[in-house]
C-alpha cells in the first residue's frame, strides 16, 4: 500500500513569518496515510524543522549539490540538508532543469548524493507544451525518469513527480486520462528496472489546487501531489491534503 503524500515546494518565497503557515498545518488532523511534506526555501530548513519537532510534518530542500563537500560557493550538499532537519529534496524540477541547465545526468549525481545523505529525493519529470503537442509527452517523461534515477533508486528513498511544464503556475492542467497515461506509463518503466516498482509513489504536479486536487487523485497510480503556488499557505494547502 502506497502512502499518499502532499508535498509543498515553496520555491523562492518564504521568510520567518511564514512559518505560521506550517503551524496551521501542524493544527490539521491528516487523513490516516497521508502524508505532508513541505519544502520551503533553504534558509528555512533548520527553522521549520525545529518547529515541526515530532510532528509527523516533513520537511525538506528544493535541491542540492551532487559532491558531498567543497569549492562550490552558494551550493548545499545533501549532508547539509540533512543536518539542518531535512528528510526529503527536490531534484530536477522544470525551474531547475531550465535556469540552471540541469541534465537528466546531474539530476542522477545529486539523486546518489541524496540517498548517501539518507534523504528522499523527489525527482522531477515533465514535457514542454511543444512535445505534447508533437506527441511525445510520454516519451520525454519516460526517457527523463530512466535517466535521472539512479540504480539504487528504491521505493524508501525515491519519489518521482511529473509536472508537464506547461501546467507549472499557469493555471492548466492536462486532462486526467492524459495524467493517468503518463503515470500508467511511469510505473511500467519503473518495473522494468527496479523491483519495487509497485511501491514507488508518483507524484502529480502542475497547478494543483483545492478545486481540482480529488479528481486528480482519483487517477490511477497518482499517489500525491507536488503543489507549488497552493502550499504556500496553510488556508490553499489543507483542502489539497484533505482531498488525498
Ligand atoms: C509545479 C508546482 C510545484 P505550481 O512546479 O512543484 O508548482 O503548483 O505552482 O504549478
Amino acid at each position: 500500500m502506497r502512502r499518499k503524500l502532499a508535498a509543498g515546494n515553496w520555491k523562492m518565497n518564504g521568510t520567518p513569518d511564514s512559518l505560521a503557515e506550517i503551524e496551521a498545518l501542524m493544527r490539521m488532523q491528516a487523513a490516516p496515510g497521508v502524508e505532508i511534506l513541505i519544502c520551503p526555501p533553504a534558509t528555512l530548513i533548520a527553522q521549520a524543522a525545529a518547529r515541526v519537532g515530532d510532528h509527523p510534518i516533513a520537511i525538506g530542500g528544493q535541491d542540492c549539490h551532487p559532491k558531498a563537500q567543497g569549492a562550490h560557493t552558494g551550493d548545499l550538499s545533501a549532508a547539509m540538508l540533512a543536518a539542518a532537519g531535512a528528510t526529503h529534496v527536490i531534484l530536477g524540477h522544470s525551474e531547475r532543469r531550465a535556469d540552471h541547465g540541469e541534465s537528466d545526468a546531474l539530476v542522477r549525481a545529486k539523486a546518489e548524493a541524496a540517498h548517501a545523505a539518507g534523504l528522499i529525493a523527489v525527482i522531477c519529470v515533465g514535457e514542454t507544451l511543444e512535445e505534447r503537442e508533437d506527441g511525445r509527452a510520454e516519451q520525454v517523461v519516460t526517457r527523463q525518469q530512466a535517466g535521472s534515477l539512479p540504480d539504487g533508486a528504491s521505493a524508501a528513498n525515491t519519489i518521482v513527480a511529473y509536472e508537464p511544464v506547461w501546467a507549472i503556475g499557469t493555471g492548466k492542467v492536462p486532462g486526467t486520462d492524459d495524467i493517468g497515461a503518463i503515470h500508467g506509463a511511469m510505473r511500467a518503466a519503473l518495473a522494468e528496472r527496479f523491483e519495487d516498482a509497485d511501491e514507488m509513489r508518483l507524484l502529480y504536479g502542475g497547478s494543483v489546487k483545492g478545486s481540482n486536487a480529488a479528481e486528480i487523485f482519483a487517477v490511477a497510480d497518482v499517489d500525491g501531489a507536488l503543489v507549488g503556488g497552493a502550499s504556500l499557505t496553510a488556508q490553499d494547502f489543507s483542502p489539497i491534503v484533505a482531498a488525498l
